[in-house]
């Protein structure tokens, strides 16, 4: 350890002497300077050396630590006991276990403080579960037009799947309730979308209609004005490019639209989500389909998505074909199944 001494009034050599005396012949001598005689006479400062010196502390040899070591048994920390042992960072009111299998399926923080917030600590699963589904969509159907046809408007990101949702509806609207079903399409952006759209509607044995404008909707809706159902679709419509989202909401807030349904791939970001949820909410919507359940295990999305929320219509897709999987969301089988 290096220590400074100060030797008033003595020599350099008396100096060292004296340190060497005190620590030792070992002792190192890293630094001198000579003091100035400096102020008036009777202030003390009357010159002399400074030193800086040490022993060198002798560290122990690496082996014979390692030999010290091997001495003593230090078993390693039991890690697992150690996870099992913090505390719980419980978010919410639910029990622990639910509320780990509902954060493992993407459901935000925020809507499980929500979910547990009017939770009892006697009550069950099954309370739980009811109270969880009153604030879900209840299980609600497109119905069919009583004397007109019923207009049910898919809108949404690109690719999310409208195109093969309307499809899916019209299968089993038509093809399977045997109702008249009619397709347009407003898509004539993409390569090739007329003649995809064209096909469709001739493997789903339906009529179909391209339109250009809001007029031309108008005329294509009294045109089929005897049908149970017209399903519209949509070009991909890019809701952070403000022109986009406006031109859609000139074809999707036409008077004759009874439902306005927002088409969403459940496995994109909650962040991306809720921000189109918003975006296209300017727009206006009484519904939602939710595709690609079948490519995810984040069912929480859905969660996220519609908790508390008024709009009613719900469905959920989860496959490529267009005749089947489409239902409308059932809230006690969503609970089922993220429960399990
Ligand atoms: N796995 C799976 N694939 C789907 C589902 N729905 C649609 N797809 C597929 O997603 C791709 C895009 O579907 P489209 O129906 O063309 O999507 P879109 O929203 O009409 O696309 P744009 O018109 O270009 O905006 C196709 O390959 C579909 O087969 C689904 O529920 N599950
Ligand atoms: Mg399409």
């Amino acid at each position: 350890m290096k220590q400074v001494k100060r030797f008033k009034g003595s020599s350099m050599q008396e100096a060292i002497q004296q340190v060497r005396e005190e620590l030792g012949p070992e002792a190192i001598i890293y630094q001198t300077r000579r003091l100035k005689k400096r102020g008036f006479w009777w202030m003390e400062n009357q010159g002399g050396v400074e030193i800086m010196a040490g022993v060198e502390e002798k560290k122990p040899e690496f082996s014979s630590l390692i030999k010290e070591a091997a001495k003593k048994e230090v078993p390693f920390p039991d890690i697992q006991e150690e996870i099992r042992l913090k505390p719980a960072q419980k978010i919410s009111n639910l029990p622990p276990n639910l509320e780990k299998k509902l954060l493992q399926r993407g459901v935000k923080r925020e809507i499980l403080l929500e979910m547990g917030a009017g939770l009892a600590a006697v009550d069950n699963y099954g309370l739980i579960k009811e109270k969880i589904q009153t604030k879900l969509p209840r299980e609600k159907q497109i119905h069919p037009g009583e004397g007109f046809p019923r207009v049910v408007a898919l809108f949404g990101p690109t690719g999310t799947g409208k195109t093969t949702a309307v499809a899916k509806l019209a299968g089993n609207f038509g093809r399977k309730r045997g109702l008249r079903v009619v397709l347009l399409n407003q898509d004539t952006k993409r390569l090739g979308a007329e003649e995809h759209f064209d096909m469709l509607a001739r493997e789903l044995g339906v009529e179909s209609e391209t339109i250009f404008s809001s007029g031309e909707l108008t005329r294509a809706i009294e045109k089929y004005f005897d049908a149970d159902l017209i399903f519209l679709d949509t070009a991909g419509c890019n809701p952070l490019q403000r022109e986009e989202l406006l031109q859609m909401k000139t074809i999707i807030r036409h008077d004759f639209i009874d439902e306005r349904l927002l088409v969403l791939s459940i496995n994109t970001r909650i962040e991306d989500l809720t921000d189109y949820r918003e975006r296209f909410g300017e727009i206006g919507f009484s519904g939602f389909v939710f595709t690609r359940l079948d490519e995810t295990q984040a069912l929480g999305n859905i969660f996220n998505l519609v908790w508390g929320r008024e709009e009613s219509l719900c469905y959920l897709t989860s496959g490529q074909g267009v005749t089947d999987d489409i239902q409308a969301l059932q809230p006690g089988k969503l609970v089922d199944e993220i429960f399990q």
